[in-house]
């Protein structure tokens, strides 16, 4: 699809609701930039940053990163991709972020993937993910082609270090305090689209019929 207006999306959910999956879905159905704050941090903590240094007992614990650090980071980054569409995931987490995210862009719509936390508890202790790309698999779900290496490029797999079961309690009690309030922000700002299930493949077909909808929209105002 050809987009005639730059568009810029959120995409919202629980640790492990399938942010990451979906978003490679939109990635490659409809050419948004993909950018996750998760996986920035991630890269940071294995190129041993002062960034990555100063955060990863933070993040391994299950706990947020500052939001004045955050949203520097990553408003930082968008600045450097602000002509492309954009699709932003695990950010903003806060209403604090979003706030500081409203000041520099309009969001045009905030996709919020709602799958139970009991789901989400079997699928983290089978996640397998390549640091480097983000690309995230499931040994029951997306097994990769080779046991433990990455379909692309060959390189090793690792399970993240919070996705130890209590870290995950944490991550998640973090998410019903801090991140819930943040959809009834964009719900009142009336961007908030809400896909309900436990599969991500029946999920998927909604979120890509509404982004359809959307875009189409979207493009004939811009016309
Ligand atoms: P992240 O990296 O943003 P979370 O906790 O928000 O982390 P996470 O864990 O990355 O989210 P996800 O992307 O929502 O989960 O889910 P996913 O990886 O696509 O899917 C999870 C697993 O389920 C995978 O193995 C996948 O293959 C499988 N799966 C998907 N669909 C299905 C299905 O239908 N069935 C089955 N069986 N399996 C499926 O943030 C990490 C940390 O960074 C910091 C915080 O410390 C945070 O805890 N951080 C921030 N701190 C402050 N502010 C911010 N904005 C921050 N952003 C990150
Ligand atoms: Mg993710």
């Amino acid at each position: 699809m050809v987009l005639q207006r730059v568009i810029r999306a959120v995409i919202m959910g629980p640790p492990g609701s399938g942010k990451g999956t979906v978003s490679a879905r939109i990635t490659k159905s409809f050419g948004l930039q993909h950018m996750s704050s998760g996986d920035i941090l991630r890269a940071n903590i294995k190129e041993k940053t002062e960034l990555g240094l100063l955060m990863k007992s933070c993040i391994d614990q299950g706990q947020l990163v500052p939001d004045d650090i955050m949203s520097r980071l990553i408003l930082n980054d968008l600045r450097k991709i602000d002509n492309n569409g954009w699709l932003l995931d695990g950010f903003p987490r806060t209403v604090s972020q979003a706030e500081a995210l409203d000041h520099a862009y309009s969001i045009d719509t905030v996709i919020n993937l709602n799958v139970p936390f009991q789901t989400i508890k079997e699928r983290l202790t089978s996640r397998w993910t390549h640091i480097p790309s983000g690309r995230v698999y499931n040994t029951d779900f997306n097994p990769p082609k080779v046991p433990g290496l990455d379909d692309v490029t060959g390189e090793p797999l690792v399970q993240r270090d919070d996705d130890r079961p209590e870290t995950v309690t944490r991550r998640l009690k973090s998410y019903e305090n801090q991140t819930e309030p943040v959809l009834e922000y964009y719900r009142s700002k009336g961007v908030l689209e809400t896909f309900t299930g436990t599969e991500t493949n029946k999920i998927w077909p909604h979120v890509e019929a509404f982004l359809h909808r959307k875009f189409s929209a979207l493009s004939q105002r811009a016309a």
